[in-house]
């Protein structure tokens, strides 16, 4: 017996130390994503207790120093001994490989889906941990350093309540960072508060700088999920079309609500997982969605008014929608594993939408009509501006090779060595077309009115002369064709003044990009050129500052009189000459760029509709707000 513990207890190190070899393979990263990661694994633990019918109340807490703590008030992680192991089933969950979740099968485990890799991978990447347990009237208790346990479990005092309270440090050898941002987390605890109705789930910031607490629970679930998405758009109807379904293995949560935008806002989930790649439950709640409204249109005399049936895209026009499903044994698939392959779904996901959604519009006719009179105008606006895309075709400003005749392309034919620097300003482009490396940069000067697509339709989108030179030249389309193998570019790179009309630019050009070129930005092919503020000159000496801080560096470095340093600002790239503009600006040598990243589609989509939509209050609070740093579009 004893022989076989230790046997059993080597077995157990080579678990743990396999994961802090290879972090990644259980993880993700090392990075900020891996450590955020940590948290989620534990409260999904939480999650699942909550599920399972057992627990209603979650408060995660950022101590000082970055440690972590979880407290739920669920059943508490069992603590007697295990009959074949010979240890605490507490201790096993801890230190085991995939021994998470295996108590229970009845729920859907969200421990067991894409991340899903069980405490005891949080534990092996922690300098340390400790849980307490609460249960059936006495505390546990038990300690580990990097995995291991640093004493057996031990009982250390009576209890009225029940529950898990479990506290971690992240293991500085394992981490870049074991800084934890509370936005990020708190955005992931509200989106689960809204994919488990009724649980409330607290965040706390206990680190003396920065204190805050954001206490999330919506007994609507996804349909204040809805809510708050469109919180700042003009809706069609007022209340979310909202039902929950199933059978015995599947349960089916849908909620949706039309805009008078243009944008198609649909974000799948399966077991609280987002499935950013869709999934046959994505592709079956869409085809019921069409079906379901061309029944209706049938037997409407709107249906006069168009030739032919409504397609998916008349019925997503404007579409806000949250759709979660939950499911035994989920198979995901796809690049980044977020697309549901299950192939049953399907089927059960567009019949029990169609089945609802019948009975929830023979409920509400008002909306219904609502609705199909705003997919019967897109289905008309999308019959003429096919016409209309058509004609510009066939007058178009593309040359024989299909590239607009203002673009100054580069030599280079291999996509991942080209950049295509699209400029705003006709004399910076002129600059940027003579500064440039012609082996390898192209320049895309831009002309015309600049659109706001957060108010288009997109058929005047996709034929609008400023952006429509923009999708000829990087091959992809965009839209629905949009094809990201096209790309002739990989790098995009945005380049105009570091001013006002600078930044409204680019805002304009990245909402573009993140509505009708998502994969672009997803993948990291979309860029900002930062140009300097400043040169600062002492005699001969020329050197260029990109900010404040910058150029005191640079003064101090030159350390010398005041009088004797001239400072110029600039004030756009015009003022440029092309050998300055290469050599600050698109030099890979010397140059700065900024990468834009998405972290969050939900918080993306948020955004760009607080900056680019229609209500004026919520963006003039937004830019208030966010001053300075717009957080997620982590440039
Ligand atoms: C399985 C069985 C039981 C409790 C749990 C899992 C549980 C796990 C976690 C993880 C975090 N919080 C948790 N709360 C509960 C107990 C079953 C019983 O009491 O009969």
């Amino acid at each position: 017996m004893q022989d076989n513990y230790s046997a059993q207890h080597i077995q157990i190190l080579k678990g743990l130390e396999a994961v802090r070899k290879r972090p990644g393979m259980y993880i993700g990263t090392t990075g900020p994503d891996g450590l955020h990661h940590l948290v989620y694994e534990i409260v999904d633990n939480s999650v699942d207790e909550a599920l399972a019918g057992y627990c209603s109340d979650i408060k995660v807490t950022i101590e000082r120093g970055n440690i972590i703590s979880v407290l739920d008030n669920g059943r508490g992680i069992p603590v007697d001994i295990h009959p074949v192991e010979n240890v605490s089933a507490l201790e096993i969950v801890h230190t085991h490989l995939h021994a998470g979740g295996k108590f229970d099968k009845k729920s859907y485990k969200v421990s067991g889906g894409l991340h899903g890799v069980g405490v005891s991978v949080v534990n092996a990447l922690s300098e340390w941990c400790e849980v307490t347990i609460h249960r059936q009237g006495l505390i546990w208790h038990q300690r580990y350093q990097r995995g291991v346990p640093v004493e057996p479990v031990k009982e250390i005092g009576e209890s009225t309540i029940t529950g898990t309270f479990t506290r971690f440090r992240a293991d500085y050898e394992i981490f870049d960072t074991t800084n934890y941002s509370f936005d990020v987390l708190s955005n992931r605890l509200r989106e689960l508060a809204f994919l488990n109705k009724g649980i409330k789930i607290t965040i706390t910031d206990d680190r003396p700088q920065t204190p805050k607490v954001h206490e999330f629970q919506f007994e609507g679930g996804v349909k204040s999920f809805v809510s708050h998405l469109n919180k700042n758009k003009t809706t069609v109807h007022d209340e979310p079309i909202y039902f929950e379904a199933g059978n015995d293995s599947i349960e089916l949560e849908v909620a949706m609500q039309y805009n008078e935008g243009y944008n198609e806002n649909i974000f799948s989930f399966v077991n609280n997982i987002n499935t950013r790649e869709g999934g046959t439950h994505l592709v079956g709640f869409k085809a019921a969605l069409t079906r379901t409204f061309n029944d209706f249109l049938k037997k409407s005399k709107l249906s006069k008014k168009i030739e032919e049936n409504l397609t998916g895209d008349d019925v997503r026009e404007g579409i806000t929608a949250v759709v979660s499903l939950k499911i035994p044994e989920p198979q995901f698939e796809g690049q980044t594993k977020a697309k549901l392959g299950n192939s049953d779904v399907k089927g059960i996901v567009e019949s029990l939408v169609n089945g609802n959604l019948t009975t929830y519009f023979e409920e509400y006719p008002r909306v219904v009509s609502k609705i199909l009179e705003k997919t019967v105008t897109a289905a008309k606006a999308r019959a003429a501006a096919r016409k209309a895309r058509d004609l510009t075709r066939r007058k178009n400003f593309l040359e024989s090779n299909g590239l607009p005749g203002k673009l100054a392309d580069c030599s280079e034919k291999d996509p991942t060595k080209c950049e295509v620097y699209i400029v705003e300003g006709d004399s910076a482009g002129g600059s940027a077309k003579q500064g440039r490396d012609r082996k390898f940069q192209a320049i895309l000067p831009l002309w015309g009115k600049m659109l706001n697509v957060e108010k288009t339709r997109i058929d005047k989108v996709l034929t609008n002369e400023k952006l429509q030179p923009i999708i000829a030249s990087l091959g992809t389309g965009a839209g629905p064709n949009f094809n990201i193998e096209k790309l002739r570019y990989h790098k995009v790179i945005i380049m105009a003044d570091a001013d006002v009309d600078g930044s409204h630019i680019r805002t304009l050009l990245l909402t573009f990009f993140f509505r009708y070129m998502a994969d672009l930005v997803e993948q990291g092919n979309v860029y900002i050129a930062m140009p300097p503020l400043y040169k600062v000159a002492l005699g001969k000496k020329v050197r260029y500052a990109y900010d404040e801080k910058d150029k005191d560096k640079i003064i101090e470095e030159f350390d010398a009189p005041e009088d004797k340093i001239l400072i110029q600002r600039y004030k756009g790239l015009g003022e440029m000459n092309p050998d300055q503009l290469w050599s600050t600006t698109m030099n890979p040598d010397t140059r700065r760029i900024m990468q834009v990243r998405l972290e969050d589609s939900v918080e993306a989509d948020e955004m760009f509709t607080t900056l680019m939509g229609e209500h004026v209050e919520p963006r003039r609070r937004f830019i208030e707000e966010n001053a300075l740093a717009v957080s997620n579009l982590d440039v």
